[in-house]
């Protein structure tokens, strides 16, 4: 089932999500309608907030060198927490949540993230490059931020402005 994506400026995408404790079928029937409303609306990454569920869920599939996302490569990360970060990259990131709109963003260029699967079994695992990127990303979402709002003053300036006219523009 394809699920509404909440988009900016609505104020639910600054809810604090809470942690998961349940990990049962239910978890597992709204992970996979995440899937699938990540891939029908060419996203790479998604929490579970942009789609009105306040919990600390998110799921990402990078694309193969060809641009192609794989089920294989699909992981779901439940109460993420990062250690050991280190470097800085700039990256243009998007976002499902603000359609249209990309702008280089600082993030670390490596980390290593301490997760839960849908079964609740605690995993390792080590990110570099747009994974690390995309984790990063995806956990501001739980904590209730936006790409758009690492912005400097007059980029983020800029932003509501064209934003604004992209909104007038599509009603
Ligand atoms: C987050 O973003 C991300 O504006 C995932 O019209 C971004 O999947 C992680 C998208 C950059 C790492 C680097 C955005 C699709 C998808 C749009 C996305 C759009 C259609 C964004
Ligand atoms: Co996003």
């Amino acid at each position: 089932m394809i699920l509404p994506i909440i988009t900016y400026p609505n104020k639910q995408l600054k809810a604090l999500s809470s942690e998961v404790t349940h990990f049962d079928e239910r978890l597992h029937l709204f992970l996979d309608n995440m899937f699938e409303t990540m891939i029908s609306s060419n996203g790479i990454g998604l929490a579970a907030i942009q789609v009105a569920n306040p919990i600390r869920a998110l799921i990402l599939c990078i694309p193969d060198e060809e641009g192609n996302q794989h089920k294989e490569n699909l992981i779901e990360i439940i109460n993420p927490v990062i250690h050991t970060p280190r470097g800085t990259v700039l990256y243009q990131e998007g976002c499902l949540s603000v359609p249209g709109f990309y702008e280089d963003v600082e993030r670390y260029e490596s980390l290593t993230l301490h997760y839960q699967n849908r079964h609740g079994e605690t995993s390792i695992l080590h990110a570099t490059d747009l994974l690390a990127i995309a984790i990063q990303h995806e956990i501001d979402h739980l904590d209730g931020k936006l790409f758009i709002e690492k912005l400097s003053y007059n980029r983020r300036k800029k932003f509501e402005k064209e934003y604004k006219r992209a909104l007038k523009e599509k009603k």
